[in-house]
């Protein structure tokens, strides 16, 4: 059998079984099918409000660099992000978590916008004015995992400054119940399980943005300052609520 005539016996083969069934599972199937494809719509996604006033962070984050960042980089993820999502049906009815788990690499601008969105809707709410040292569950879990807070700190500051370019460096809590340092590009995050590497997979309990947007207007080039200004703004409260 050449490979023309292989196709057309198998197409009609398809057909066939698909005609054979269709005569008794046609109402049921059909209720299915018409069911999944128009009940799910897309999900609309919004900016929530920055959880302090846009000055709260100051010294260590200003004011013009939080407004900016909240309004224009964060709000232009979340525009760019419904309107990825509206423009193919696969990614219908999906909520923001299960969305970033179901992407493949090639869905770009559900990639960097949703992402983008996730990162920054948790990045605002794992800071606040005086956030002083780890404490409560947090502290006993850096102590058991990395020595001290101080090892923990310098590791995670390393791993910050280690990123090129533009990125996010976080600490996970992978399934096996261990806290990691781990770093991702752009706006890839630990929840892509299709994208990031099994290393990088993990819920996230802490996290800190590196683009430049986050940081230029006070700190220009200097990204180690900005690092070592954030562990003085850390919510403990949110990261032990993420511990679980
Ligand atoms: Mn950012």
């Amino acid at each position: 059998m050449n490979r023309k005539t292989f196709l057309k016996l198998s197409t009609t083969a398809t057909a066939g079984i698909l005609l054979g069934c269709s005569p008794k599972n046609s109402p049921k199937s059909s209720s299915v099918s018409s069911g999944s494809t128009h009940s799910l719509s897309p999900v609309e996604f919004s900016l929530p409000p920055l959880p302090y006033p846009s000055n709260a962070l100051e010294p260590f984050i200003d004011q013009l660099t939080m407004e900016i960042h909240h309004g224009k980089h964060h709000g232009g993820y979340v525009n760019n992000l419904n309107q990825g999502v509206k423009a193919d049906e696969k990614f219908y009815g999906k909520e923001l978590e299960e969305l970033l788990a179901f992407i493949e690499p090639s869905d770009t601008t559900v990639r960097n916008n949703g992402g983008g969105h996730y990162n920054h809707s948790l990045f605002w709410k794992l800071l606040k004015p005086n956030g002083g040292d780890p404490y409560g569950k947090i502290a006993d879990a850096l102590n058991a995992q990395f020595g001290s807070y101080e090892t923990f700190k310098e590791q995670f500051d390393k791993a910050a400054k280690s990123v090129f370019g533009s990125g996010w460096a976080w600490l996970i809590r992978t399934s096996e119940n261990k806290l990691v340092i781990t770093t991702t590009p752009n706006q890839d995050n630990p929840l892509m399980k299709k994208i990031v590497p099994a290393s990088s997979q993990g819920k996230p309990v802490l996290a800190i943005d590196v683009w430049e947007h986050a940081y230029y207007l006070k700190y220009q080039n200097r990204r180690n300052e900005y690092i070592s200004a954030f562990f003085n703004i850390i919510n403990w409260d949110e990261v032990n609520a993420r511990l679980g």
